[in-house]
């Protein structure tokens, strides 16, 4: 029997549905726990295992591991199937470099102030600011040319071949164009359009979207 697969997220976290994205990827059937790392609600028993208080974190049979780039690389070399990492070395690089720009440039403006500003504050009744908004549209249009620049060299994000860039893009994409202006940028930026368009239609990719009224 194989070894159960479990997964710390919380329902609205993007980096929890890079995790999610990657495990459907690859076949794995895992089961989730409901992880709430907002607020002061985490057990002892969880800081343990991620002493920084963040989710997603995953846990196969007895090995522990969070940080959701280093959860999908062992989702992915763990488990059988296609590789989401290419051997070829500027593939291989680009994936990682792709990874890091996400990290490093997407998720606070895209998912953290433009999405959650413009989309889930509003949603749920929470002040929001125009001005974050605005901040974060402008730096993530920087994110987004420089995104451009990688999905016009087709190395990887063609929309043929997986890799675990296209997972770890794919739910910052999927929030961001939850807001208007979002929607709006992306069409701008016409090889990362291309890509979300065959890249949202993955069965995977249904994680990747927000869908707030799914409680
Ligand atoms: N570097 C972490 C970032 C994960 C992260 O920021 N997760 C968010 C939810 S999407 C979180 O747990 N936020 C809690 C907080 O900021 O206190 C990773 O790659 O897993």
């Amino acid at each position: 029997m194989a070894e159960p697969v479990v997964l710390h997220s919380y329902r609205y976290s993007v980096y929890g549905r890079i995790a999610q994205m990657v495990l459907i990827e690859k076949d794995v059937a895992f089961s989730t726990v409901e992880t709430v790392p907002f607020g002061d609600d985490l057990s002892p028993d969880y800081l343990s295992m991620n002493p920084f208080g963040r989710v997603p974190l995953l846990i196969h049979s007895d090995f522990q591991i969070y940080e959701t780039a280093a959860i999908a690389r062992y989702v992915d070399l763990a488990f059988p199937g296609q590789h989401l990492v290419p051997s070829a070395p500027k593939k291989a690089s680009r994936v990682s470099q792709l990874v890091s720009i996400v990290d490093n440039y997407c998720y606070w403006p895209m998912v953290r102030q433009v999405c959650s500003h413009r989309v889930f504050r509003p949603f749920f009744d929470e002040p929001f600011s125009e001005d974050e908004i605005s901040l974060g549209m402008r730096a993530a249009e920087k994110a987004l040319n420089a995104i451009e620049t990688i999905a016009n060299e087709q190395l990887i994000l063609n929309g043929n071949e997986i890799t675990l860039a296209d997972c770890h893009l794919a739910p910052m994409v999927g929030y961001f164009v939850e807001s208007p202006e979002g929607a709006e940028a992306i069409t701008k930026h016409k090889a990362l359009q291309k890509w979300w368009e065959l890249v949202s239609k993955r069965p995977s990719a249904k994680v990747a979207s927000l869908n707030l009224m799914t409680p």
